[in-house]
């Protein structure tokens, strides 16, 4: 490894010759002097010469003293440096990475996505993603969880037959797996109480700023549940978790994108899917964008809270795992939960009894064939268990304020967009 001290680092070396190494971010030739800023994966800094200087994006290491200085980024610069060029680069960044603001539409850095987000804005909300994550699984391992790694590549539709991708698997067919569900459900049998972090595959044919056909879904999934509500009640220290772990993780990202972290209360409010209609004036068997946006105000308005749980969806608007409500027929044990407007999490209680499985199947006019690996686990005891999903995606852009989930990630898969 070159040996190297972080730009974040400089000030700790005040008085001693260092070496740094990154990308040229910005070099500015003045007529007697020259500044050459460097960026690392920690940041900037700035070193002082007279000397011609490479161009932005190459990758220099540079060995300098550390000079107090207080125009320069961190207070501190590398005087009398040496300058090494690693790498020249044989073409010119599609927009200038070194202003503030990256001038460039969203089209041309998803185009452009291997230089483009070495912009320290497009970056940021990376940083802020991997350290949701780090707090996701942080949290659930402090309650006894274990992580697991399940199938991509499935034989069945876990979430509904409508969008899902086929694939050809050895002149089988097969599709790529809409969610971990059926596994994390089987796994508990196994471990009692699981975890996932990994991509999942929806054919969206909808071109929206909330949709993606490839997402990060993290999905946890426990026995022994009384109902839905002990499984709000983990959701509910996850997201603190995560919150607190980009606070802690993600502190300057976090600033340079002027994130807002949110207040997660002790308790998340709920409203049932009929109050939440009534509240909405809406019949609808499922609740719009639009109503979702009224509920996060009224939330925050009659509560104070960014997050809203919606309980009690209907039946017949969940997929056929779903417990029912026993106290109210047609409504389910499935809940959502909003956060900003927009809906983060889906989870709930599932059926547990093998016969409740082969009941529900047919109720929906299909037969057990296709699902023979998956009823295996309640053909053997299962618990009252039951899980939920929250889209990374959707955690960063609400976090971030993006308009656009393709802002939140690195290389968007979309209607569009297969590449980079
Ligand atoms: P669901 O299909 O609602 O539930 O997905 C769970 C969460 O994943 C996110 N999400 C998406 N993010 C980006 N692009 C998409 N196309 C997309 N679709 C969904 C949302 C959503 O709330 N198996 C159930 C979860 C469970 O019950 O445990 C499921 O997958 O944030």
């Amino acid at each position: 490894m070159i040996s190297r001290v972080m730009s974040a680092e400089l000030a700790e070396h005040a008085g001693q010759r260092v070496t740094i190494a990154g990308w040229v971010h910005r070099r500015r030739q003045l007529k007697s002097v020259s500044f050459l800023v460097v960026r690392d994966r920690t940041g900037l800094a700035q070193a002082v010469t007279a000397h011609d200087l490479p161009g932005e994006e190459s990758v220099v290491q540079v060995t300098g003293t550390v000079t107090a200085s207080p125009q320069a980024p961190g207070g501190y610069e590398l005087v009398a440096p040496e300058i090494e060029v690693l790498a020249e680069p044989c073409a010119a960044p599609p927009f200038d990475l070194f202003r503030p603001e990256p001038g460039a539409t969203l089209p041309t850095i998803l185009d452009h996505a291997p230089v483009a987000l070495r912009h320290p804005r497009l970056r940021a909300p990376l940083e802020i993603a991997a350290a949701g994550v780090a707090g996701f699984r942080e949290t659930l391992d402090g309650l006894g969880f274990t992580e697991i790694h399940t199938p991509k590549i499935v034989g069945s539709a876990t979430e509904s037959g409508a969008n899902v991708f086929g694939l050809d698997y050895f002149g089988r067919p097969a599709y790529l797996a809409q969610s971990p569900q059926f596994y994390k459900q089987a796994m508990v049998g196994v471990l009692e109480r699981v975890y996932e972090v990994g991509p999942v595959f929806r054919a969206e044919p909808h071109d929206t700023a909330r949709h993606l056909a490839q997402y990060t879904s993290l999905d946890a999934e426990l026995g022994f549940v009384r109902d839905h509500r002990d499984v709000m009640a983990v959701l509910r220290e996850v997201v603190a978790g995560m919150t607190e772990s980009v606070r802690r993780r993600a502190a300057s990202a976090a600033a340079l994108v002027g994130a807002t972290l949110p207040e997660v209360p002790a308790e998340i409010p709920a409203v049932h899917f009929t109050e939440a209609q009534r509240l909405t004036s809406c019949d609808e068997p499922d609740l719009s964008p639009v109503q979702e946006r009224r509920l996060s105000e009224w939330a925050l308005r009659e509560h104070g809270s960014e997050f809203l749980f919606v309980t009690g969806y209907p039946m017949a608007k969940r997929p056929f795992y779903t417990h029912p409500d026993p106290a109210r027929p047609g409504y389910s044990n499935g809940f959502d939960l909003l956060f900003r407007g927009l809906e983060l999490v889906t989870g709930g209680q599932r059926l547990h009894a093998y016969a409740d499985y082969v009941a529900a199947l047919a109720a929906r006019g299909e037969g057990t064939q296709a699902y023979e690996g998956y009823l295996q686990a309640f053909k053997h005891g299962m618990p009252p268990h039951g899980g939920f999903a929250l889209g990374l995606e959707r955690w960063t852009a609400r976090l971030t304020g993006a308009a656009n989930i393709r802002q939140t990630t690195a290389f968007p898969r979309d209607l569009h967009r297969l590449s980079p």
